[in-house]
């Protein structure tokens, strides 16, 4: 089989630069090793920018989004009792979030990918990029126990942390930076109506706490917790009890509870991987960086990326020029570390870390007194959190 990208992973970012492609007449081929159920069942990120819901409608499947997703002008920084809001749209002239799951974003995607009747491979084995150095980069992969050859001019590699792109690199070709954070996130779903209109970003001595929504009927809650934790210890109650605890008290007598259907531990982490491109093979979206989800940038990140990427292709093709793919990494990078910057500078803020001496909480305290005091402080948080322009 010959295709012009192979793109491996079908996760947001795969599906999105998929669609891309499609719309500007280039073929490309999926490939995941999960199937679509699985996929579809991991709950992830919430928080879409006016950039990812850009990208969305350009690629054709932003209708049931715009429908059913929460606009969102502000959210709130709980602490000390009380919440003060940061007003997105008053501190960036107009803008604000988008409140859609990724979950649904997939789906959205892969509809799409069905309507144009472009080619997936769900439950490949053994999936490996090859010659991505040479002339002729080619994809191999295992279906049902039969050995299968993709010939291509790109590989994307959309195949999240774990996957198989970044580990496919020489090790000297590649520079890894990477904090990992001393706790992790607790997160639970349950269909009960959210505790408020919008996000609430709460930093409490107990713990961060988060409360976020899915849609007027569905919450999205999180819990800082201990690394040795385990998503069986947690009872409703006993999450139900601490989030309680950890809100000021009249979000507290508010909250409406209700048996979960989904409950999993996070860790947090940053990670970056330097250069972006290799030869013919470009990683994309988590295969590259992985941030802690307090800013709420991960999957925003991935659909940038797709943005540069899809834009160097189509030069490619169209105009026969290389100079966007030759500047995919840089515009990449430059956009990911700023980004990476801001969730780590989140994560410091809003949690608890278990070496916190009474210097770093005073100075944690006096962060947020200016951050919710000065109306530059919140302008700075109000134009990372809608996002930096591409
Ligand atoms: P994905 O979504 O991980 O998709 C990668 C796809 O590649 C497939 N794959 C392979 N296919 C073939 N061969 C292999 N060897 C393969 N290895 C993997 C996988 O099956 C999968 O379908 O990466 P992508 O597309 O780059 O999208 C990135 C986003 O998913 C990610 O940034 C966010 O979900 C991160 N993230 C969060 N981001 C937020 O903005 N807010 C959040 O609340 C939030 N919560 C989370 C998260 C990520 C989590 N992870 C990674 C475990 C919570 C969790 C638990
Ligand atoms: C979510 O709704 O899952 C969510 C929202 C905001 C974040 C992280 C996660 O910062």
């Amino acid at each position: 089989m010959r295709t012009q990208v192979v793109i491996i992973g079908s996760g947001p970012s795969g599906l999105l630069l998929g669609q891309l492609l499609a719309k500007a007449g280039i073929e490309a081929v999926i490939l995941d090793r999960a199937g679509k159920d699985y996929i579809l069942g991991r709950v992830r990120a919430g928080v879409l920018e006016n950039g990812t819901v850009g990208l969305m409608d350009e690629a054709g499947a932003g209708a049931r989004m715009h429908v059913e997703g929460l606009p969102h002008g502000g959210f709130s920084l709980a602490f000390d009792g009380r919440d003060h809001r940061i007003d997105l749209a008053d501190l960036t002239g107009g803008k604000g979030v988008m409140v859609y799951g990724q979950t649904e974003l997939t789906r959205d995607l892969m509809q799409q990918r069905e309507v144009i009747g472009a080619k997936t491979i769900y439950d490949a084995a053994n999936v490996r990029p090859h010659d991505f150095d040479g002339r002729s980069p080619y994809v191999t992969y295992e279906a049902e126990g039969v050995s299968h050859h993709i010939d291509c001019d790109f590989i994307a590699g959309c195949d999240g942390f774990h996957g198989v792109s970044r580990k496919a690199v020489p090790e000297k070709s590649i520079t890894i930076f990477e904090k990992v954070y001393p706790f992790g996130w607790l997160g639970l779903l349950a269909d009960v109506p959210p505790v408020n209109h919008e996000l609430i970003y709460a930093n409490h001595p107990g713990g961060f706490a988060l409360c976020s929504m899915r849609s007027e009927s569905r919450s999205r809650y999180y819990l800082q917790c201990a690394l040795d934790e385990r998503g069986e210890d947690w009872s409703d109650d006993r999450f139900w009890d601490e989030l309680r605890r950890r809100l000021p008290a009249h979000h507290a007598e508010a909250l409406v509870t209700g048996p979960s259907f989904e409950k999993s531990i996070a860790p947090l982490r940053s990670f970056v991987a330097e250069p972006m491109r290799f030869g013919k093979l470009f990683l994309v979206g988590d295969a590259a960086h992985i941030v802690p989800p307090t800013g709420a940038k991960g999957l925003n990140l991935a659909a940038s990326d797709v943005h540069y990427l899809y834009a160097g292709l189509r030069e490619y093709y169209q105009e026969r020029s290389s100079a966007g793919i030759d500047a995919y990494s840089a515009r990449a990078l430059s956009r990911v570390w700023k980004a990476v910057r801001f969730s780590w500078w989140m994560t410091t803020m809003l949690h608890r870390f278990p070496d916190t001496g009474a210097f770093d909480q005073k100075i944690q305290e006096a962060e947020l007194d200016y951050l919710t005091h000065s109306r530059a402080a919140a302008t700075v948080l109000a134009e990372n959190y809608v996002g930096l322009a591409y």
